[in-house]
């Protein structure tokens, strides 16, 4: 049988994620998890934190801590919140753990004996101050195109010109400030991806038509300029040490050691859960696994390019990956979230504010697909009011009120299903295939328009049946009525839960009667006739709450939406 692995882009452990990170890969991938759960299938969900690199130590040298004990407090707190929001990661691990080590050697030793790493030696920034080199990023100066004063050494945002720090007029560190620096010459290792540019694209082509356009395209367009050696190696402490002589002061570069850290996190899940599966089961495995990455799009290329290579390069038979879904950016106000100016919304001030899964919805349905997408809490109240109150909400409320007035907390009888119950059938069947069609090609915002239409189509049942009018004249075709709109509520709990599963959850618990929450395999014919007649069920609180123009004003102001 055919497994799904899948991977959600790891997250820096330094800061703390916002909306921005959550719908840029993390909630994706847990819906399709979740999703293909439900339909029975063997999924290995795994995602962790990416701890090395520059940014981590400079973190722990302004928190005044150790940067291991640094990487840990961030890495439990990234935990914490994604918990807050139910991912539903099988292991949620780190790119710092021993196991990723363990696979991070063994797979540089292969490309080492394969001849595809080679020795060279660059001119690099160094800030005696700092006692130590600044990657291009940590230098800043004048732009010498621009004039700009705070360009930074890889790229002037200002004009966007791609920069080499030692080009930079006045030149000093972004980390002390220090303008004492100074270009020192330093032996590095890197990867030749030319040699393996032949092969790499041979398999991209195999991928056109199967991986989204945005992919696709990156990849064709890195390949059509040429692929460069890249550094493997850097100047830092803080990493895995390089295992060759005259490295001593080296680790290995972070994007070398982090998506490898999609297999060493399988490690670590093999090694600590008593599962008795191997990492290898499917990291080793291409014929028997599909593995599907998601991530925003500027991680496309390492993801396509680099990754793959390094793979290929150990002429080992690794898993590659099947599907990738990259997706756009969420906006805030307009801009850019920003850690580093804490703009926007943080994972830990959502979930304060309003359950998860009003969040995980308004989300999934507003999904960066084809373009950037912009966040505003007046579209976010008017879906979570329209959507899941109005719609979604008032329907369970009626129908279970309803039922509990004239038939008591009980499912009742389902009588011979007359025309308008199967034109339903034949209508939610249709709609069924497509949003389950949508989900399994990752297309998040069609889907959530089908769900949509799925939901009304409960609502619009209700309009035509009549129910509150025909129990005064035909009780056997109201239970009948009632009977069949109950059985949406466990159908919309169904279909509900990898995008709601707080929610859905709620919505079975209505019902005395055990459910696993899978997929619907069956007819609407069959299915919508599954609760037994008698079966109890409870009235709740409504499951939504309307989100009202004052609170609406008051999170603008808090949050600073202009
Ligand atoms: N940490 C970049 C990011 O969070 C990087 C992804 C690594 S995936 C192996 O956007
Ligand atoms: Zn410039």
């Amino acid at each position: 049988m055919k497994k799904y692995l899948i991977t959600s882009a790891l997250p820096y452990v330094n800061g703390l994620p916002h909306l921005g990170h959550l719908i840029g890969c993390l909630l994706p991938a847990d819906v399709y998890a979740r999703f293909l759960r439900a339909k029975g299938e063997d999924v290995l969900f795994i995602c962790g934190t990416d701890e090395h690199g520059t940014p981590s130590e400079v973190g722990a040298a302004k928190e005044n801590m150790p940067v291991e004990e640094y990487c840990l407090k961030y890495h439990q707190l990234h935990v914490q919140m994604y918990e807050g929001f139910n991912l539903s990661f099988d292991y949620f691990g780190r790119t710092s753990s021993e196991q990723n080590k363990e696979i991070v050697y063994r797979i540089f030793e292969k490309l080492w004996q394969n001849g595809l790493v080679v020795e060279k030696t660059t001119r690099q920034v160094y800030s005696p101050d700092d006692g130590r080199y600044l990657p291009d990023s940590y230098v800043i100066g004048t732009c010498p195109y621009c004039g700009y004063e705070k360009a930074k050494g890889d790229q002037c945002e200002n004009c966007t010109k791609v920069l080499d720090p030692i080009d930079l007029i006045h030149p000093k560190s972004a980390i002390s400030g220090s303008d004492k620096v100074e270009i020192r010459e330093t032996k590095h290792l890197f990867l030749q991806l030319p040699k393996l540019e032949q092969d790499l694209a041979e398999w991209i082509e195999t991928k056109k038509g199967v991986w989204p356009d945005i992919a696709y395209s990156i990849a064709k367009k890195w390949l059509k300029e040429g692929l460069q050696e890249r550094g493997i190696t850097r100047d830092l402490k803080w990493g895995f040490a390089v295992p060759k002589e005259g490295y001593e002061d080296k680790v290995f570069y972070v994007w070398f050691d982090a998506p490898i850290g999609y297999i060493g996190i399988t490690k670590q899940w093999a090694d600590e859960k008593p599962t008795q599966r191997r990492f290898e089961d499917w990291w080793l495995n291409p014929d028997e696994t599909i593995y599907t990455e998601f991530m925003g799009k500027d991680n496309i290329p390492f993801h396509t390019i680099s990754f793959p290579a390094t793979l290929k390069g150990t002429g080992e038979n690794w898993t590659q990956v099947s599907m990738l879904k990259g997706l756009n950016y969420l906006n805030f106000a307009g801009g850019k979230f920003s850690k580093s100016e804490h703009r926007g919304i943080f994972l830990d001030d959502a979930i304060r504010e309003f359950p998860a899964d009003y969040w995980r919805y308004w989300l999934i349905a507003n999904a960066p697909e084809s373009d950037d997408t912009n966040f505003s809490f007046d579209q976010f109240a008017a879906t979570v009011n329209k959507d899941l109150n109005d719609v979604l909400g008032n329907f369970i409320n009626r129908v279970l009120k309803m039922t509990a007035t004239n038939f008591g907390q009980q499912i009742p009888l389902l009588g011979n299903p007359t025309t308008t119950e199967k034109e339903l059938y034949a209508a939610l069947d249709s709609l069924i295939e497509t949003y389950t069609k949508h989900l399994s090609q990752l297309e998040y915002r069609k889907a959530m328009s089908v769900l949509r239409e799925i939901w009304v189509a409960g609502n619009n049942y209700l309009a035509q049946t009549e129910p509150w009018k025909v129990v005064k004249t035909d009780t056997d075709y109201a239970g009948t009525i009632l009977n069949t709109a109950l059985n949406l509520i466990r159908l919309y709990a169904h279909l509900s839960a990898p995008i709601m599963p707080q929610t859905a959850q709620k919505m079975i618990d209505i019902f005395e009667y055990p459910d696993n929450l899978a997929w619907p395999d069956a007819p609407m014919s069959v299915y919508l006739t599954k609760l037994p007649t008698g079966t109890p069920f409870q009235l709740i609180q409504p499951l939504f709450q309307k989100i009202l123009p004052d609170r609406t004003a008051e999170l603008k102001m808090r949050y600073k939406e202009e």
